[in-house]
Formats: C-alpha cells, sequence, structure tokens
C-alpha cells in the first residue's frame, strides 16, 4: 500500500472502536423520561367558621382539623373566623373539612368569612 492508504487505514483502525460505539443502537440511549409524579398534591381550603370567641375556640378547631387524615397544615383565625387548611384532597375533601369542623360545635362552610358584619349570634356548643 502507498503512505496515504497507510495513513487511512490507521486512521479507520483507530476510529473504527469509536465508530462501533457510536453506531450501536441506543446502547447508552435515551430511556424514556419516566417521571412518577405521585398523586399526592395538596390543596389550599379556607373555610368560614362562625361561633370560635376565644383562642381556646381557635385551639380546638384546630386540633380538630390536625387530627384529620390528609391535613398537613391548619391556620385558624379568630378575626375574621376562619380557618386555612392545607390538605391532600384525595384523602380529605374541602367538604369533609366543612364537617369536621361543624362537629366540633362551631358553624362552618366552604369560602371566606363574610365581611365582619356583627355577631351573627351562634354560640359554641362546648
Ligand atoms: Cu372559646
Amino acid at each position: 500500500m502507498n503512505r496515504m492508504e497507510a495513513i487511512l487505514l490507521a486512521a479507520a483502525l483507530l476510529l473504527a472502536p469509536w465508530i462501533a460505539a457510536a453506531r450501536e443502537p441506543q446502547a447508552t440511549g435515551v430511556h424514556p423520561m419516566i417521571i412518577a409524579q405521585k398523586e399526592s398534591k395538596n390543596m389550599s381550603t379556607t373555610i368560614a367558621i362562625e361561633g370560635m370567641v376565644c383562642s381556646g375556640c381557635v385551639n380546638s378547631v384546630t386540633k380538630a382539623l390536625k387530627s384529620a387524615p390528609g391535613v398537613t397544615k391548619v391556620d385558624v383565625q379568630l378575626k375574621p373566623g376562619k380557618a386555612v387548611i392545607e390538605h391532600d384532597p384525595s384523602k380529605i375533601k374541602p367538604e369533609e373539612l366543612v364537617r369536621v369542623v361543624n362537629e366540633t360545635g362551631y358553624t362552618a362552610r366552604l369560602g371566606e368569612p363574610a365581611a365582619a358584619s356583627g355577631a351573627a349570634g351562634s354560640a359554641p356548643a362546648k
């Protein structure tokens, strides 16, 4: 062989493993991105609560909500009477949170409390 052929042959031999690797069909290939997203997205629910008159009331509502399944965060405010709850909706639904509060003896409903419009006169059943 002449000089040029020798160079080409040498080059081919040097590159052979690299070419083979590059041609290998998807050897180290691109795996489909499987992102297993757990359906545990928390949501925030606001509940208007009537009947709380002191921090003791706030505590009982907070305690009741915190002990409910799927609830991760509870923020109960005396004025205006409301609770903001972070929870997993697959474990407990907003309506069920309302029921939890109602079972403590206060009057709850979904949504923000109505603008301070005087006491509605519902006393907590303690
Ligand atoms: Cu109280």
